[in-house]
């Protein structure tokens, strides 16, 4: 792949869910050395450290459930504007925190695709829709919010409107758990849904091949969510909310291969790693690891291979 800057954008968000420790997640990151990984592919790597949130007025939802508002939205208007300002220089890579980080940097990726006229897709791989608005969550945890709002769907009072993110353009791969009205949503507003019984019978590579040649048709910026737990949690244990029967560690490594290959990644959000749920590091290990992959990390080149 070509050589890229990287701009890796600290955003040690932990507001959007109750059990904390997602804040430790971009120190995580660094010490399971993330710079040099990508320094030895030979690109280049600007860490602008963690960012803090903006403050503004108390904002307050209409439904109880809801935690931790005013906060996210002040973490959103500070990763959105580090976020677009990144995303001229070269590829942010947005270190989490939780999934929350999203209501920033898809926002703040979304008005530099807007400026340069382009389209904005979006390659989720979570084992969850996060496609909640503040008035279906039940929980009442942001981080599962961050689809809904770049979809321009109702309920986000409090936060800045962002260019909207159609439904078609949008890919989860991943899932296996999903709410009742998430569900819903998902039916009606048309992102792509891969399951992990769809992955069982046909494998990874031919929903997100489908998926990168139409980002590639249209000439479209592609913004990768990686949240950990997309992973199985018996090699990713470090994230509070683990589901069985994830993807395993080859079929992670060929969607980042593939995604590598494709050339058209242009930002990235690694979120979710709880370093304080970790064994021994593994999982930021594992998330370095996958990073690497789709920053070009090889066995061998395609055309070395014979068969
Ligand atoms: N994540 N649907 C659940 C909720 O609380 O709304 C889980 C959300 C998980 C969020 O994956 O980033
Ligand atoms: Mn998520
Ligand atoms: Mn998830
Ligand atoms: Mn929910």
């Amino acid at each position: 792949m070509e050589k890229q800057t990287c701009h890796l954008i600290g955003a040690p968000v932990d507001c959007g869910k109750a059990r904390r420790g997602c804040v430790m997640g971009p120190d995580a990151f660094r010490v399971a050395g993330l710079d040099l990984a990508l320094k030895d592919l030979g690109h280049e790597v600007e860490d602008w450290g963690n960012l803090t949130p903006q403050t503004g007025p108390e904002v307050l939802s209409s439904n109880p459930a809801v935690h931790g508002l005013t906060e996210t939205i002040g973490w959103s208007a500070a990763i959105r504007e580090a976020g677009h300002a990144a995303v001229k220089k070269g590829t942010p890579v947005f270190l989490g925190g939780d999934h929350a980080i999203s209501l920033g940097s898809v926002a703040g990726i979304a008005d530099y695709a807007q400026e340069v006229g382009r389209p904005l897709f979006l390659l989720w791989l979570d084992a969850h829709t996060d496609i909640h608005t503040l008035n279906t969550t039940t929980t009442g945890n942001l981080h599962g919010t961050p689809v809904a709002y770049a979809m321009g769907l109702d309920g986000f009072e409090g936060f800045a409107p962002m260019p909207k993110v159609p439904g078609a353009h949008i890919c989860y791969i991943g899932l296996r758990s999903v709410d009742p009205e998430e569900r819903k949503a998902v039916a009606e507003h048309g992102p792509k849904a891969i399951d992990m019984r769809y992955i069982d019978e046909h494998g990874i590579a031919k929903p997100l091949g489908d998926f990168l040649r139409k980002v590639a048709a249209m000439n479209g910026l592609l913004h990768v969510s990686l949240d950990v737990d997309f992973l199985d949690p018996s090699i990713a244990p470090a994230v509070g909310t683990t589901v069985p029967g994830g993807a395993t560690i080859r079929e992670a490594h060929l969607a980042m291969e593939m995604i590598c290959d494709s050339g058209l990644m242009t930002s990235l959000d690694l979120v979710e790693l709880n370093p304080f749920l970790d064994d021994r590091g593994r999982t930021a290990e594992v998330m370095v690891d996958l990073t690497a992959s789709l920053f070009g990390r090889r066995v061998f080149d395609r055309d070395t291979v014979r068969i």
